[in-house]
């Protein structure tokens, strides 16, 4: 019983140390953008450290969020419509999502964590996204351009 103790302790220890490093990124679902687009997550592209975590807020409702393609090893997610939904961003590389509702109005975002590993993998997979857009197809090319 006393290892159990002492190891929980351990663990909490140890989740305070990563909370105290990781920052978190609020991203907002609108129904127009601070730049007049409408059906846009704000901000769409970010650049973020391994294990931050990002909020995507239900800012204005009928939206949602699903990841679109993760690096190799991290976990997809799945947002329900109207709901707030919080990701840790725990492997390197590029990150795409999509609000299901409103993907082929262009409601996409990237996020970029750490170094971009998977950058040609990712661009594969906008490709195939932009392709079912009836608008917005070139704020992709303009979110992935800003990965650095
Ligand atoms: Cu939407």
């Amino acid at each position: 019983m006393r290892k159990i103790i002492s190891g929980l302790a351990l663990s909490s220890a140890m989740m305070l140390t990563v909370s105290a490093n990781a920052a978190e990124h609020v991203i907002k679902m609108l129904d127009t953008g601070e730049d007049g687009n409408i059906m846009v997550f704000e901000p769409a592209f970010v650049k973020v450290n391994k294990g931050d975590t990002i909020k995507f807020v239900s800012t204005d409702i009928g939206h949602n969020n699903i990841s679109r393609h993760t690096p190799e090893g991290a976990k997809s997610w799945k947002g329900e419509v109207s709901h707030d939904i919080t990701v840790t961003v725990d492997k390197e590389g590029v990150y795409l999502y999509e609000c299901d509702l409103h993907k082929f109005l262009g409601m996409v975002g990237v996020i970029q964590v750490g170094e971009a590993k998977n950058l040609a993998e990712a661009k594969a997979a906008a490709d195939k996204l932009t392709a079912g857009m009836a608008m917005g197809a070139d704020r992709m090319n303009e979110y992935l351009s800003k990965i650095k």
